[in-house]
């Protein structure tokens, strides 16, 4: 079919094949189960990958261990010009990979690029960065002393991440690792192995042919029990975690136990609050990408809408109209918003957050079934309308799926924004400067990502990413969290001849 064909033509311009190994340590292995990936829009068979056994995962970690020895001393600069090289091979790749992304995970191709794009984005971002690890040099206390910080190298960094941005996630963490100093071993979701495996191969053409080891950059297929093992595996320095905030916590409990770094990247619950003096026009067009982008399966997802009294009846009018002209479909049609569902269990998540929201006293006001007669795991975008405080709103359900509250004033609006356990993204609409620092205060939103007139995903990569609360405190990206990759040692030179002891103690 003409289906088969495209996805055929896909793997063959990223050099892979219908069966291909998914263990890569400079060399490819792989002799765990076989997973096969299917195309969530058609349920076609998309090819197989032979993921990592425990003793793959040992070899690899070895090499990965020996590989970061080598890579710490090289310079920093030096180290930023392989990841330019890798970043050149992606733009070269940006369309094949973007088209994987989206037969794979199921996401639109506009999107599916642009998560390549994002990745591009942050090398680009960690070459600069790669000139630029700057440390601090601190006034010292005593004569003839001189104080500074050093950033060093952590050693091995594993990268756990989720379905849903198969390649843009890995990459932030990849390109500031290796900038850093750092050896990556990346376990990407099970269900866009083909994404992980793609993505790995551009890479290590990168290493191989600059007389680099491979396994600066490795990869580890697998489910769980892969993720479980780089958890608790001591080699493993720095453990970055993106996924559900049940298993985040399990991460992070064993990862604390053997006093190892971790990231974690955890459930979002986002909300936008539009204010009586906000732009609609705007307001709608953000919402609409916010709420039915990626079909509702970003972390950075608006699942609550907060409308002032006084626009309350007229924007839902609007936002009904706005979500009837929204195209569902396979992603790769032209004119299509919003994709399947990642699987089948999401679209029964689906079902069952629409039942808990009638049965807790909510109101479908558009949408809210599943399209069953559509060969893929298809759902409509829905908009409901709630109490702020039903069980069912407080719930991350990865799917298209707004809740609607009416609000009378701000701060209740900001009460309810920071009421749920998550704490990603938030944005508020208004065009008022007492609102927008309001809201940006110690008295206003209390997530990791507050926007003011844009929606709550789409971040771009300058700043850091991430959240509070149940969201779990990591920060990925942007700004200062390349520290993170890197340990801090604070260098107290004494070069008078003498002993000065600090806080003028003698001890003679
Ligand atoms: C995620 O959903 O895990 O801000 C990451 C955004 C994207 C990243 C989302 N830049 O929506």
């Amino acid at each position: 079919t003409a289906a088969a064909s495209t996805s055929s033509a896909t793997l063959k311009a990223l050099g892979l094949d219908s069966f291909n190994l998914g263990v890569y340590n400079g060399e490819w292995s792989g002799n765990g189960s076989i997973v096969e990936t299917t195309n969530p829009a058609t349920g076609e068979v998309l090819g197989a990958v032979q993921q990592a056994s425990a003793q793959d995962l040992d070899q690899t970690l070895q090499k990965a261990s020996k590989a970061a020895k080598m890579w710490r001393s090289v310079p920093a600069p030096k180290r930023g010009e392989v990841v330019r090289k890798m970043r050149n091979a992606l733009n070269d790749k940006i369309e094949p990979l973007g088209r994987l992304v989206a037969l794979e995970m199921g996401k639109i191709l506009p999107e599916g690029i642009g998560e390549v794009q994002e990745y591009i984005d942050i090398a680009d971002y960690a070459v600069g960065l790669s000139r630029m690890l700057n440390g601090q040099v601190i006034p010292s206390e005593r004569p003839g002393h001189a104080m500074m910080e050093v950033w060093n190298p952590l050693g091995v960094v594993g990268v756990i991440s989720a379905f849903n941005f198969p390649v843009a996630v890995y990459g932030w963490n990849s390109a500031l690792s290796l900038v850093c100093g750092n050896s990556v071993v990346w376990k990407g979701s099970p269900t866009t192995s083909l994404t992980s495996v793609a993505v790995t191969k551009i890479l290590a053409e990168v290493l191989e042919s600059n007389g680099l080891p491979g396994a600066l950059c490795s990869l580890a297929c697998g489910g769980a029990d892969i993720g479980n093992a780089i958890a608790h595996d001591k080699r493993v320095n720095l453990v970055s975690f993106t996924g559900s905030t049940k298993t985040g916590r399990d991460v992070a409990t064993v990862v604390q136990k053997r006093f190892g770094k971790h990231i974690l990247e955890l459930g979002g619950n986002n909300a936008i609050i539009v204010h009586k003096d906000a732009d609609i026009d705007l307001a709608v067009r953000s919402i609409l990408f916010a709420a039915v982008g990626t079909a509702g399966q970003r972390c950075t997802t608006t699942r609550r809408l907060f409308l002032h009294e006084d626009i309350h009846d007229t924007f839902i009018e609007r936002l009904i109209k706005a979500y009837g002209q929204i195209k569902v479909g396979n992603p790769l049609h032209p004119g299509v918003l919003c994709g399947p569902l990642h699987t089948e269990a999401a679209v029964q998540a689906f079902e069952q957050g629409i039942s808990d929201v009638t049965a807790q006293g909510g109101k479908i006001l558009h949408g809210g079934r599943a399209l069953k007669d559509m060969p893929g795991n298809f759902v409509e975008p829905t908009i409901t309308s709630i109490a702020h405080d039903a069980p069912v709103v407080h719930r991350e359900i990865f799917a298209p799926i707004l809740h609607t509250i009416k609000f009378s004033n701000l701060p209740e609006a900001i009460e309810w924004n920071n009421e749920v356990g998550q704490g990603l993204s938030s944005s508020l609409f208004t065009t008022s400067p007492e609102n927008i620092f309001h809201w940006i205060g110690p008295a206003g939103s209390d997530c990791g990502i507050v926007n003011v007139n844009i929606p709550t995903n789409g971040a771009e990569i300058g700043g850091a990413f991430g959240g509070e609360k149940e969201t779990g405190g990591g920060r990925e990206s942007g700004s200062t969290s390349w520290q993170q990759y890197m340990r801090r040692q604070t260098c107290t030179i004494n070069y008078s001849g003498q002993l000065p002891l600090a806080q003028g103690i003698k001890f003679e």
